[in-house]
């Protein structure tokens, strides 16, 4: 009958949801997934977190990570590989510590990847790195980024060849102290009604090594053209910026930190300005909120992270995916991280 048909349906159909929706590694804490397909394969760049034993405040300095670890996947559902160490802050002159969320690119034949990680004076900073592999390891610039700042780089190809890099982040990632474009250290935030801390743009050279152009704000605006303001919890951009393309439209989506939401605002431009448009991932457990959106095998997945495997330890996080839509009017269908 149709009735038992719906059934087998639902069942074949939540069974895919649970599969993806458990940790995709166990064997230690991931976060920050940064995934992109190269050749038919998809690789996950995450954060590698482990217990230092730092106490947690909120500049986020218990998330004290020292290495990254690149991991594979031939189809969705199929088997992680774990590729070994792709990178240890001991082998990075200019890095005292918390490598944080990174993310990689390919350009010719070769991959570049991009983390960042406090100096010894506690400034953060942008490295870069290369490999003839996509799984590394390695081998990293002398000195970071010039002209970067702050945290969570995405690099993002776009369509006509060119890439572009988003950063930044609020409270612990340190954008609040760039706003002179010095680095001061203090925090300046501005008043709730004023404009919110933007994330930040840069074309990349070809070497992919340094910026082509001096950083710009990324204008996110709401409904009414207007910028979205400091006091706008729900919706003012905190960290993990990315950026995807579908129908010729730019989706930027970020996290709202204290919130704890992914949300998305869209433009024509890499540039922007974006306008706000909606939540994709409702909070999961643990503080942070961190993904990436990728077209694998014909279908966009959303990667993220939550904290299921340590029972909830904020910093202690695992790295996880779901299918994710766009609706025939371009909007992103909002994920519930835990369907009943
Ligand atoms: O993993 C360390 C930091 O936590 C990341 O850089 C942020 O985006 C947040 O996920």
């Amino acid at each position: 009958s149709s009735a038992e048909q719906d059934t087998v349906l639902t069942s074949v159909m939540s069974d895919t949801l649970n599969a993806i929706s458990e940790p995709l590694v166990n064997h230690m804490y991931t976060a920050d997934p940064s995934a992109h397909v190269f050749d038919g394969t998809l690789y996950i760049y995450p954060s590698h977190d482990y217990e230092s034993g730092i106490p947690q405040d909120d500049l986020g300095s218990h998330f004290d990570m020292q290495d990254y670890h690149v991991f594979s996947m031939e189809t969705v559902g199929g088997e992680v590989t774990d590729h070994g160490l792709a990178l240890h802050v001991d082998d990075v002159p200019w890095a005292d510590r918390q490598m944080w969320a990174p993310d990689a690119n390919r350009k010719g034949d070769t991959y570049y990847f991009y983390f960042p990680a406090k100096d010894e004076n506690g400034v953060f900073y942008i490295g870069a790195a290369t490999s003839d592999s996509p799984t590394g390891p390695f081998d990293p610039q002398p000195e970071p980024i010039e002209g970067s700042y702050s945290m969570d780089p995405a690099v993002y190809k776009d369509t006509d060849g060119e890439y572009y890099m988003y950063f930044g982040g609020i409270w612990g990632g340190q954008l609040q102290r760039w706003e002179t474009g010095e680095y001061v250290e203090e925090d300046v935030y501005p008043a709730d009604d004023e404009p919110a801390i933007m994330p930040r743009i840069a074309r990349m050279s070809d070497d992919m090594l340094s910026f082509a152009e001096e950083p710009r704000e990324v204008m996110l605006l709401d409904q009414n053209g207007d910028p979205i303001t400091a006091g706008d919890n729900d919706r003012r951009f905190f960290e993990a910026a990315w950026v995807h393309k579908y129908n010729d439209t730019y989706y930027f989506s970020y996290s709202t930190g204290d919130t704890h939401k992914i949300v998305y605002a869209t433009g024509d431009s890499p540039y922007g300005p974006f306008t706000y448009q909606g939540v994709i991932l409702e909070p999961v457990i643990g503080w942070t909120n961190h993904h990436s959106i990728a077209e694998f095998e014909g279908q966009w997945y959303l990667f993220y992270h939550d904290t299921e495997l340590s029972g909830g330890q904020t910093h202690l996080r695992n790295i996880k995916m779901a299918e994710m839509t766009h609706n025939p009017d371009g909007s992103i269908e909002t994920i519930d991280p835990y369907p009943d």
